[in-house]
């Protein structure tokens, strides 16, 4: 079946029908039994089933915005993945190879429980819920985006970290033949990697998430389990995990090792810490370009602040 994606900011009929109407229209469609979704969702139609008993997760109304939401097809459209492209609209195009069911979570290092879990264990393991949270890219272009997840603490306890565990290690898959940009991009270093230190993880911001817009994440959007961590700049937000380990020592970190005079290790969004090349002092609404001030800890301040009080970053 062909399927027309949209380009830029082209706005889908889906995408201009409100949410309330579009979950109802699905529900119909649920209805309509297997063959009715396959033949209008086309390749969607075995997550759209499969989701339908954990999608959309029940929001938490204690995380609240100051801002509209971004549009669903441009916080899908718009992305940083750079194993597929650095070209931000094409990352959807250029995913289509990448294979993320089955998927596998191994969960190793200074832990009580090392386990591997399944990817749809997991997802059914912890309770889901959704959370509107400001977003913001070191490039200085901002979204606000309800994501679906889990707080990482939930698994964190669960593995049990030795007491001289100190941080958390995240890695991406790396699949050079799903993943067109590893190729021809192999002055980084992969597999992408981040971490934090298990403090901050254990932070009730902190979470794992598996959707976004009351669904299962997009391959674009890192299908299908990333980290949401959303006082720090987008890139500590890593897609497609694969692998958490508990060290002792600090975990290198892929942005942090390439430069790290523009990327920090901790990278919390920081008003007064400018890029070497640019203000980080404002941050532009996408898609409509509006400026507003960056806030310190993206806003966050009130959650995380004492996690750094008396520390220099
Ligand atoms: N594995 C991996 N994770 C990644 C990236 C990446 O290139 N590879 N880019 C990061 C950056 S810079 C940003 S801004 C966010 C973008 O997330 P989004 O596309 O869901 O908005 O993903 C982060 N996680
Ligand atoms: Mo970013």
């Amino acid at each position: 079946m062909l399927i027309r994606f949209p380009r830029g900011w082209e706005l889908p009929e889906r995408e201009a029908t409100p949410e309330s109407l579009y979950f109802s229209r699905r529900g119909i469609v649920r209805s309509m039994g297997f063959a009715g979704i396959g033949g209008l969702l086309g390749g969607n139609a075995l997550a759209a089933t499969e989701g339908a008993a954990l999608y959309p997760a029940k929001r938490n109304p204690k995380y609240t915005l100051d801002r509209p939401l971004t549009p669903e097809v441009v916080a899908t459209g718009f992305n940083n993945f750079y194993e597929f492209t650095l070209d931000k609209q094409r990352v959807r195009d250029e995913v289509y190879r990448f294979t993320t069911d089955p998927w596998t979570v191994n969960v190793k290092g200074l832990v009580n429980n090392p386990r591997v879990y399944d990817f749809d264990d997991l997802v059914r393991r912890f309770p889901l819920e959704e959370r509107l949270y400001r977003f913001r890219c070191v490039e200085a272009w901002a979204m606000a985006v309800p994501w679906t997840g889990f707080p990482m603490s939930a698994l964190i306890r669960e593995v049990d970290p030795l007491p001289s565990a100190k941080y958390m290690r995240m890695v991406t898959a790396y699949r050079p033949k799903e993943m067109p940009g590893i190729g021809s991009q192999p002055h980084y270093d992969w597999p992408y990697q981040e971490a934090m230190t298990i403090e901050e993880a254990m932070n009730e911001l902190a979470l794992f998430g598996t959707g976004i817009y009351g669904k299962p994440l997009p391959k674009q959007n890192g299908a299908p389990f990333r980290a949401i961590i959303p006082w720090k700049y987008g890139l500590k937000n890593i897609k497609s995990i694969v692998e958490i380990e508990f060290t002792k020592k600090r975990p290198p970190t892929l942005w942090n090792k390439a430069a790290p005079t523009e990327y920090g290790w901790y990278s919390n969004v920081n008003p007064q810490k400018p890029h070497p090349r640019w203000s980080q002092a404002e941050e532009q609404i996408i898609p409509s370009g509006q400026r507003r001030p960056t806030l310190m800890y993206n806003g966050y301040e009130a959650f995380v602040a004492e996690l750094y009080t008396g520390k220099e970053y």
